[in-house]
């Protein structure tokens, strides 16, 4: 197996975050954004949407998603799961997953690639030529805003976003929170059980660290 990624940028952070929480360490290829190295005829021939993390397997596959990635290897290294245990933990993880990256994540990315003079033909990650649209900005702004106040609702029935355990739907929250970052943006004061929950998740992340 070998990992195509680039460290800095938020989806290879939160396979990052749920490799070393699990301890599995991969051959690794970093892919310099910074310098479009995405674009490269070398990186195209693995993966042709020009997006990271890709994770190549040894029969040619290549995983291209990060959610993909995780149940891939969840399955292959099941000791400290992050997707859920029972039948209902499952569905919760998958569903803040899926809720975390079409609202929060997209709505900083909105933000960040249609007002940055630097994604100009690139508001989409890919190979297509995508114009940047100015007034997604503002809309973004709004849904991030929305999306912290979803989250502090269901953070203040429990300890992590999918219930009892900590799992991949907090590294996705701790993620956000740090992409939000890179657009100026930060928890609202008001978001107590955020604000509580940072500190909680960090230390979950902190103790697997230390196990290994
Ligand atoms: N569908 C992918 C999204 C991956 C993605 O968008 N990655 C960004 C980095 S955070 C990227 O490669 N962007 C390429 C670009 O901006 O040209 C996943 O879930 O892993």
């Amino acid at each position: 197996m070998k990992l195509y990624t680039y460290d800095p940028a938020p989806n290879p952070r939160r396979l990052q975050l749920f490799l070393d929480y699990k301890g599995i360490k991969l051959d690794t290829v970093q892919i310099d954004m910074m310098k479009q190295a995405q674009f490269e005829e070398s990186f195209r021939k693995v993966n042709p949407m020009c997006t990271v993390p890709a994770l190549a397997l040894d029969d040619g596959t290549v995983l291209t998603e990060v959610i993909g990635t995780c149940v891939y290897l969840e399955a292959l290294y099941p000791e400290k799961p992050l997707l859920g245990t029972t039948a209902l933990e499952k569905a919760q993880v998958i569903s803040w997953n899926h809720r975390l990256f079409n609202s929060m994540f997209h709505a900083i990315a909105e933000v960040f690639r249609n007002g940055n003079p630097a994604f100009a033909d690139r508001a989409l990650p890919g190979p297509m030529k995508v114009a940047q649209i100015p007034a997604l900005v503002d809309r973004g702004k709004q849904r991030l805003e929305a999306g912290w106040r979803m989250v502090d609702r269901a953070l203040a029935k429990s300890p992590f976003l999918a219930g009892e355990h900590f799992s991949l739907a907090d590294i996705d929250l701790l993620v956000c929170v740090e992409f939000a970052g890179w657009i100026k943006a930060a928890v609202p004061d008001e978001c107590s059980h955020i604000h509580a929950w940072l500190p909680r998740a960090k230390a979950a992340l902190e103790a697997a660290a230390g196990e290994q």
